[in-house]
């Protein structure tokens, strides 16, 4: 970490890493993003087929040229592209409504009605992210590859959501270890548009402003047990809301003990899930129960306030922009 922003607390000037003051000042990841599936199994047919490689290279130029402000490109997709999306779309819809959380099922027509969502067609990120827009003031950004964890983190300080744009191989829609659009799209996006959702992401995003390297992976490894792999209560029952188990088939189903697997339950707290180890390219063994996500903000925030920065932040939505306090 080379850069650093200068904070002055109780009247010391504290060095502490670079991070974002306002949105535009996300337009500095752009150029940062490394390749994706360096660290992911190679024999997986998204890192084996060149025709494939190709394709996501030629969609990937856009988010290199993407600046704050600008319209998100739409993306031509082919009918075999399609074709996939229709077949995980009509797989995943019809395991929501026992599967995933309320906010979900209320959302998934409202995109249907608003963006384009449907199985005939990969909706587009420009589309999608304007309708966020109204909703909760999110908003997405397309990304070209890979972020570091504090990069990707920062960005949700600013209700920023660094999207894929391209598919997943066709051979293999059901699992994918790494983001796609049918990740992002059916995956994130509709709890986007959750108020309460849209908060409790933000607070991972705020702590990680000017956090150490030691906070920042603890903070994505909450980040993984909740936005990406969360559980929640509903009543009596267990509903899945994160993001990996909504956009994929197989551990959609398992995550909730379908086949009679017995994944493990763990009621959610922060300070477990930051030092609890996972596995990126299979099935969860772990999966932590938020009790609400407005449940699951307040102990984020209770977390952050633990850990080790000389200062506090507060996000002005009016500007946009995020305000350094002295006070921690
Ligand atoms: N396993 C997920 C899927 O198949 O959509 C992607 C997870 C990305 C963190
Ligand atoms: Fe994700």
């Amino acid at each position: 970490q080379t850069l650093t922003s200068n904070t002055t607390t109780g009247g010391h000037m504290q060095q502490v890493p670079w991070f974002p003051r306002k949105l535009s000042d996300l337009d500095m990841f752009t150029s940062k993003t490394m390749e994706y599936g360096t660290d992911l199994d190679a024999d997986h047919p998204g890192f084996t087929d060149p025709e494939y490689r190709k394709r996501r290279i030629a969609i990937t130029t856009n988010a290199l040229k993407y600046k704050h402000g600008d319209r998100i490109p739409y993306v031509q997709y082919t009918a075999e592209e399609n074709a996939t999306w229709g077949v995980v779309y009509k797989k995943l819809t019809s395991l929501y409504p026992s599967h995933a959380c309320k906010q979900q099922n209320y959302v998934l027509p409202l995109l249907e009605q608003n963006c384009g969502y449907g199985p005939d067609a990969i909706p587009q990120l420009e589309d999608v992210s304007r309708y966020l827009q109204e909703c909760t003031g999110w908003r997405l950004r397309p990304v070209s590859g890979l972020m570091s964890s504090r990069d990707f983190l920062n960005g949700l300080a600013f209700r920023t959501f660094h999207s894929t744009q391209y598919i997943r191989h066709g051979s293999k829609p059901l699992y994918t270890p790494e983001p796609d659009c049918c990740h992002e799209l059916l995956g994130h996006v509709p709890l986007y548009a959750d108020p309460d959702f849209a908060e409790f992401s933000q607070e991972i995003g705020l702590a990680s402003l000017g956090a150490s390297d030691e906070d920042i992976e603890k903070l994505a490894t909450v980040y993984w047990f909740t936005v990406e792999f969360g559980v929640c209560k509903e009543g009596d029952d267990v509903k899945a809301y994160g993001a990996g188990l909504l956009s994929s088939f197989g551990e959609l189903e398992y995550s909730l003990g379908g086949n009679d697997q017995k994944p493990k339950y763990l009621p959610f707290s922060p300070e477990k899930a930051a030092t609890t180890k996972y596995p990126v390219t299979s099935f969860q063994p772990t999966y932590f129960v938020a009790e609400s996500f407005q449940d699951a903000k307040e102990k984020v925030i209770d977390f952050a306030a633990q850990l080790n920065r000389p200062f506090s932040v507060r996000y002005n939505a009016y500007t946009q922009s995020v305000e350094v306090l002295d006070n921690k």
